[in-house]
C-alpha cells in the first residue's frame, strides 16, 4: 500500500471542508450550544509556533465538543488596530490599513492549513468600519451614563511610542510595549468608570479561572478597608486615608504627594525655595524611581502645621515623593513606631517618634527605636483609646469611637483607578466627540456614526495625535446648534476593541445592534483561552466591559466567560522565548511542508501540559511522525508485518474502550499531552491484533473505528481520509463521539511474573480472582516453567493473588 503522505490529504480536505461549508455554525435547537474562542491574533502578518500551541489545542477541544453533540460555536477574528501596523507603515511607507488586510489575508490561510474548524463567516477585524462604529457607540452611551468623562490629569506618556497609556499598561513604570521608563505628563483625556464596578469586580461569580489570574486582578483592585480623618491645616481642612486608624495618636507629622493641590498654599514663605526645588527634583524623576522601596526617603518641610484631630497638638506637614497623589487622599498621617516607610523618614529628618502600640507583655519602645512595630498589641499613650486593642481586629471600633468625635469616618480605598482610553495615536478608532464653543463636547449622534478614520494622514508620530492635521477631517458641526465645532483627535485604546468582540460574533453583520439581543443566549463564552499576559488588561477591561452592558439593559450576563483557561509558552530548545534577535524561532510553515499540519498539530499537544508549555524540542517531532505513519499502515497495508501473535478478543476490547475512557477524560480536564501516550498504546495493541486471529472479529472492526473518531479531533485531515477510505460517507467530524463499554474498559483479569526459586521465567495473564490451583495451573503450562521444573521436586507453591506466583523447587 502506499505510504502515508499528509501532503496528498491535507490541502484536499482543507478544501472540501471550506466548500461544504462544514464548519458554518447553524442553528440547532435540539443541541446544547458551546461557544469556545481562542484569543483572537494581532495581524502581524505570520502565525508563529506561539500561535500555533495556542490554538490548536482548543481547535481539537471544540471539535471534541461537536463530537460530543454540543453546537459549537468557534469564531476568530483580528484584533487589528494598534501601534506595530503603524510602525510597520511608517517603515514601509504603506498605508497601516493595506499592511492590515494584507497580513489578514495570509493568516487566514494559515489558519486554514492549520486544518482549524473556525467559522470564517463570523470573522471580522477591529479595524473594520462596521466594527468600530460600535465602539463608538458604546463610547457615546457611557458618555451618556457618566461612564465615559474627561478629565485633566497626569498621565502615563510613552516617549517612545509617543502616546499615554493606561495604568494597565505601564509595567513597573515602563511601557507594557516597548519597555521604555514612562513619564508623566500633565494632559485632558478620556476615562471610563472602571471604578464604578471596583467592588463588583473582585467578585469573580462563578467564573472558573486560574488562581493566579483572580489574585493578579484582586491585587490590581488593591481593596483597602480603613477610615478617613481630618486635621485642620492653615490652608482648610485636610483628611488622610489610613488602614490604621488605631494609631492616630501615634500621628506626628503629616506628609502630602508633591503634586497635592495644598502644597502651595502651605508653603511658607521661608521655605519656598526648597520645596520649589523638591517639586521640580520629583517631577523629574520616574514612578519606579520614586517607588523603590530600597531609595533613601526623600522630602522637605512646608513650614506650616496641622492640628490633630484629638490632642489638638501642632504636627508638622512635610512633601515627599514617597507619597502618591494617585492613591487615598494623596496625603497620610505619618505613623513612625509603625509604619516602615514613615520611621525611615522621621529617623532621617528627626522627627518625633510615638509608640501607641505595645506588644503584649512587651516593654515597649523606649527613648530609640531601631525599628517601627507593625504588629499587634494593646494600645498605649493614647488617652481614652489606652488599653483597647489595636490592629486589624479593633478597627471598626475605633472608628466608631473617632466617629463619635467627628473626626473620622469608615472608608474603603480601592488602587484601581479609571481607564485612560484616549490615544494620540493614528490606527485605531476615533472618539466620536466634537466640541463646540457653545456646546461643549458632544457626543456624534448614533445615525452619523462610525466617524471614519480618514486615509490621508500623516501618521509619524510627533507628540500629538496625527488626525489633528487633517483639518478637513477635524471641522465638522455641532450636533446641538449646528454651528462650526472640531472633532476630537484622539483614537481609542485598542484594549477597547478587544473587551466586546467576544459578543460581536454573535452577529457579526449586525447593522442595527452592536450584538444581536436574540443571540444572547449563546452567551457566555463556555471556555475562553489565552496567554497569561493579558491576566489583567484584556480580561479586566471585558469583565468590566460586560458589567456596563449589562446595566445598560444589553445582556444579562455578569461575566463574559464561564471557564478561562491559559496555555503556556513554547520557548526556544534553548528554553528561552522564542525571539527573531536570539536565532531560536521555529516556523511552522516549514514543518507543515515538512511534516503535514497533523503531524505537527499532534507534536503540539504532546509536547508538554498544555497549560505550562515547555521548550521546543526538534527532534521529537519524529515521534508524532512515526506515529501517524504507523496509524497508516494499520488500516492501509493488507498484511501487516511481524510475527504472529495472540491476543483474545477481551484483551483487544480492553485496549480499546480503556484508551477511549482515558482520552474522553483528557479532553474534559484539557489534558492534551497524555492524550498522545493513549492513542500510542492502543496503534500498538492493534498492530498485535492485526497479526493474531482476532483480527477476524468484530472486536478489530470496533476497534478501528474508534481509532479512527479519536484522531479525528487532533489530526482531522488524516482521520477524515481514513474514514472515507474505509468506505464512509459523510464528514467524520459530523459523527458522534464514540461511547465507552465501561464492562470492557475494566479488566478482569491480570498479568504476573511466574517465578521457579525465585527467577522470573515467565508470565501468566490469569483471572483476577483465579484460584490456587487455577493460578498453578497456568503458570505450569508454560514451557520455561516446564523446562526449569522437569526432574526437579516442588517444596513450595506461593500464589500472591494479582502479586506473583512462585514454584519453589529442589
Ligand atoms: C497611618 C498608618 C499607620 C498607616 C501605620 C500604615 C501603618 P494600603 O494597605 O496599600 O491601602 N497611604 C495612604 N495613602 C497613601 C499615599 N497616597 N501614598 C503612600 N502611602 C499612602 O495602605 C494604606 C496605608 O498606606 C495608609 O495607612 C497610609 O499609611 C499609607 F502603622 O496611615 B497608613
Amino acid at each position: 500500500a502506499e505510504r502515508y503522505n499528509p501532503h496528498a490529504i491535507e490541502g484536499k480536505w482543507q478544501e472540501q471542508w471550506a466548500a461544504d461549508g462544514l464548519y458554518t455554525f447553524r442553528e440547532d435547537a435540539s443541541k446544547t450550544k458551546y461557544y469556545a474562542l481562542t484569543m483572537f491574533p494581532y495581524p502581524s502578518g505570520n502565525l508563529h509556533i506561539g500561535h500555533w500551541y495556542a490554538n490548536v489545542a482548543p481547535d481539537a477541544r471544540a471539535r471534541w465538543m461537536r463530537m460530543r453533540g454540543y453546537n459549537v460555536l468557534f469564531p476568530m477574528g483580528f484584533d487589528a488596530f494598534g501601534l506595530p501596523a503603524e510602525n510597520a507603515a511608517i517603515k514601509n511607507n504603506v498605508n497601516p490599513a493595506k499592511w492590515t488586510r494584507e497580513n489578514i489575508a495570509y493568516m487566514i490561510g494559515q489558519f486554514g492549513r492549520m486544518g482549524t474548524m473556525i467559522d470564517w463567516s463570523r470573522s471580522f477585524a477591529t479595524c473594520d468600519p462596521e466594527y468600530y462604529r460600535w465602539n463608538q457607540w458604546f463610547f457615546t452611551e457611557f458618555f451618556r451614563r457618566g461612564l465615559a468623562y474627561k478629565k485633566d490629569g497626569l498621565v502615563n506618556w510613552c516617549p517612545k511610542d509617543q502616546t499615554v497609556l493606561a495604568n494597565e499598561q505601564v509595567v513597573n513604570g515602563h511601557c507594557e510595549r516597548c519597555g521604555t521608563a514612562v513619564e508623566r505628563r500633565k494632559l485632558s483625556q478620556w476615562y471610563l468608570k472602571i471604578t464604578d464596578y471596583a467592588d463588583e469586580l473582585l467578585d469573580f461569580g462563578d467564573t472558573d479561572m486560574p488562581e493566579r489570574v483572580r489574585l493578579m486582578q484582586t491585587n490590581w483592585i488593591g481593596k483597602s478597608v480603613g477610615a478617613e480623618i481630618t486635621f485642620d491645616t492653615p490652608a482648610g481642612p485636610e483628611t488622610v486615608f489610613t488602614t490604621r486608624p488605631d494609631t492616630l495618636m501615634g500621628a506626628t507629622f503629616l506628609v502630602l504627594a508633591p503634586e497635592h493641590s495644598k502644597v502651595a498654599a502651605l508653603t511658607s514663605p521661608e521655605q519656598a525655595d526648597t520645596v520649589r526645588a523638591y517639586l521640580e527634583a520629583a517631577g523629574r524623576k520616574t514612578d519606579v524611581e520614586r517607588q523603590q522601596d530600597s531609595g533613601e526617603k526623600t522630602g522637605v518641610f512646608t513650614g506650616s502645621y496641622a492640628t490633630h484631630p484629638i490632642s489638638g497638638h501642632q504636627v508638622p506637614i512635610w512633601v515627599a515623593d514617597y507619597v502618591l497623589v494617585t492613591y487615598g487622599t494623596g496625603s497620610i498621617m505619618a505613623v513612625p513606631a509603625h509604619d516602615e516607610r514613615d520611621f525611615a523618614f522621621a529617623r532621617k529628618f528627626g522627627l518625633e517618634i510615638r509608640e501607641v502600640i505595645r506588644p503584649e507583655g512587651g516593654a515597649g519602645m523606649g527613648e530609640n527605636p531601631e525599628a517601627s512595630y507593625n504588629g499587634e498589641g494593646l494600645i498605649v499613650n493614647s488617652g481614652e483609646f489606652d488599653g483597647l486593642r489595636g490592629g486589624k481586629a479593633s478597627i471598626a471600633q475605633i472608628i466608631a469611637k473617632l466617629d463619635e468625635h467627628g473626626v473620622a469616618k469608615a472608608k474603603t480605598t480601592f488602587r484601581l483607578r479609571d481607564w485612560l482610553v484616549s490615544r494620540q495615536r493614528y490606527w485605531g478608532t476615533p472618539i466620536p466627540i466634537v466640541y463646540c464653543e457653545e456646546h461643549g463636547a458632544q457626543p456624534v449622534p448614533a445615525d452619523q456614526l462610525p466617524v471614519r478614520l480618514p486615509d490621508n494622514v500623516e501618521f509619524t508620530p510627533a507628540g500629538q495625535s496625527p488626525l489633528k492635521l487633517n483639518r478637513e477631517w477635524v471641522q465638522t458641526t455641532c450636533p446641538v446648534c449646528g454651528g462650526p465645532a472640531e472633532r476630537d483627535t484622539d483614537t481609542m485604546d485598542t484594549f477597547v476593541d478587544s473587551s466586546w468582540y467576544m459578543y460581536r460574533f454573535l452577529s457579526p453583520r449586525d447593522e442595527v445592534h452592536p450584538f444581536d439581543p436574540a443571540e444572547a443566549g449563546k452567551l457566555p463564552v463556555d471556555l475562553y483561552t489565552g496567554g497569561i499576559e493579558h491576566a489583567i488588561l484584556h480580561l479586566l477591561y471585558s469583565r468590566f466591559w460586560t458589567k456596563a452592558m449589562r446595566d445598560m439593559g444589553l445582556t444579562e450576563q455578569n461575566e463574559p466567560f464561564k471557564w478561562l483557561r491559559n496555555q503556556g509558552m513554547i520557548l526556544g530548545p534553548d528554553g528561552d522565548k522564542m525571539s527573531k534577535s536570539r536565532g531560536n524561532v521555529v516556523d511552522p510553515d516549514d514543518l507543515v511542508r515538512e511534516y503535514g499540519a497533523d503531524t505537527v498539530r499532534a507534536y503540539l499537544l504532546s509536547i508538554a501540559p498544555w497549560e505550562d508549555g515547555g521548550p521546543w524540542d526538534p527532534t521529537g517531532i519524529q515521534g508524532p511522525a512515526r506515529w501517524l505513519s504507523r496509524v497508516w499502515r494499520l488500516y492501509f497495508d493488507e498484511e501487516g508485518s511481524g510475527p504472529a501473535k495472540s491476543v483474545t478478543e477481551a484483551e483487544l476490547r480492553y485496549a480499546t474502550h480503556s484508551a477511549l475512557k482515558r482520552v474522553t477524560d483528557d479532553f474534559e480536564r484539557l489534558n492534551f499531552n497524555t492524550i498522545f501516550a493513549t492513542l500510542n498504546i492502543l496503534t500498538d495493541a492493534l498492530a498485535d491484533a492485526k497479526r493474531s486471529p482476532v483480527r477476524a472479529t468484530p472486536a478489530y472492526a470496533e476497534a478501528l473505528d474508534i481509532l479512527n473518531l479519536m484522531l479525528a479531533p487532533v489530526v482531522p485531515h488524516v482521520a477524515e481520509e481514513i474514514w472515507h477510505e474505509r468506505g464512509n460517507s459523510g464528514s467524520i467530524h459530523t459523527q458522534s463521539w464514540p461511547a465507552v463499554d465501561e464492562a470492557a474498559a475494566t479488566r478482569d483479569t491480570v498479568t504476573l511474573g511466574v517465578q521457579v526459586s525465585g527467577k522470573v521465567r515467565g508470565e501468566v495473564t490469569i483471572s483476577k480472582t483465579a484460584t490456587q490451583a487455577e493460578a498453578m495451573a497456568a503458570a505450569q503450562a508454560l514451557p520455561d516453567v516446564q523446562k526449569y521444573t522437569e526432574g526437579k521436586t516442588v517444596v513450595k507453591e506461593v500464589y500472591v493473588p494479582g502479586r506473583i506466583i512462585n514454584i519453589v523447587v529442589k
